[in-house]
């Protein structure tokens, strides 16, 4: 494998002063064999996982969708963080100023050690009363009879971030005030066509971040960031996390 050559203005910045954000996708943990929304392999029976991830989903066929998000339960209960999640937990440890902003739902940088994630889709392991809209966290491997019933009797859905669906109160709020106070914006393993999180490199540039996009696949943000490392995220992260002074173990 060839080693990654970083240019020397993205290692002085890496080593520099300031916050180094993260925005991290699907694809951070396609190496954790988690599947991604888009391309090849993004298929649930028959059905486009982004076609499922909607209030309208939900409302014509609960059982349809949590049937979805049983198996993506179970998929990231038996997925382990890769080394893309341990070398931005290693980054946040080294400089407590780093800010991840993910829009994955997984838990994997959780797992991985990262405190404070920003999580701008919610996550599979908090559910919500459709009624009440109470949110409680559920880590069970098996949630019994689907679709799952609060004690008041109505549904709960996932706690995650729909189409059409605002982001959590506050969240996008502070995932614009880190990327617009970052000395880099890493920007890993998304398709950047889901808005508002596809917006956050262009709130980055216009505020004179250097934005790296780390991704196999070229995408919209490709022609505007200032610079693109073409490799899988569990490769080009712990390059990137040890230029900027990570301590990385024998996982990462
Ligand atoms: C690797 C790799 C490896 C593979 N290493 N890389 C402006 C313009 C146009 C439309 C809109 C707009 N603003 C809003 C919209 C509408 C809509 C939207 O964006 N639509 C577009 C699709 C056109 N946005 C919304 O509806 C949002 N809500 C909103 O705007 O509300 C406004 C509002 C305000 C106030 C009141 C009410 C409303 C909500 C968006 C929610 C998205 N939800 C989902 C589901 C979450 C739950 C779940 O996980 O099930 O989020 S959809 C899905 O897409 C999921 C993901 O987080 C999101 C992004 O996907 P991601 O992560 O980029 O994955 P992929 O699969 O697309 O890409 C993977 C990438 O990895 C690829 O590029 C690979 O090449 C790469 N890769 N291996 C590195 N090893």
């Amino acid at each position: 494998m060839d080693p990654i050559v970083l240019s020397v203005a993205l290692r002085r910045r890496l080593a520099g002063p300031g916050p180094i954000v993260a925005l991290t996708g699907a694809g951070v943990s396609a190496e954790s064999g988690l599947a991604t929304f888009r391309g090849p392999g993004g298929l649930w029976k028959g059905h486009e996982p982004q076609d499922l991830a909607t209030p309208g989903a939900f409302a014509r066929d609960p059982l349809l969708v949590w049937r979805f998000y049983a198996w993506r339960r179970a998929c990231a209960a038996a997925a382990l963080p890769n080394p893309a999640h341990h070398a931005l937990a290693a980054l946040s440890a080294a400089r407590p100023e780093t800010r991840i902003v993910t829009q994955n739902v997984d838990g994997l940088h959780e797992r991985a050690g990262t405190p404070d994630v920003l999580r701008l889709h919610g996550s599979l392991w908090r559910l919500r009363c459709v009624e009440e809209g109470e949110e409680h966290e559920d880590l069970r491997g098996d949630l019994g009879p689907l679709p799952p019933r609060c004690a008041c009797g109505a549904l709960l859905r996932p706690a995650v971030v729909w189409f059409g669906e605002a982001l959590p109160p506050g969240v996008l709020a502070a995932a614009q005030a880190a990327v617009r106070q970052a000395a880099v914006l890493l920007v890993a393993g998304t398709s950047s066509l889901v808005w508002p999180a596809a917006g956050l490199p262009g709130i980055a540039r216009a505020a004179g971040v250097h934005v790296v996009e780390i991704n196999p696949e070229p995408t919209p943000l490709s022609d505007d960031a200032d610079e693109v490392l073409r490799l899988p995220a569990g490769r080009a992260l712990p390059v990137l996390a040890a230029a900027a002074g990570a301590a990385l173990g024998a996982s990462a």
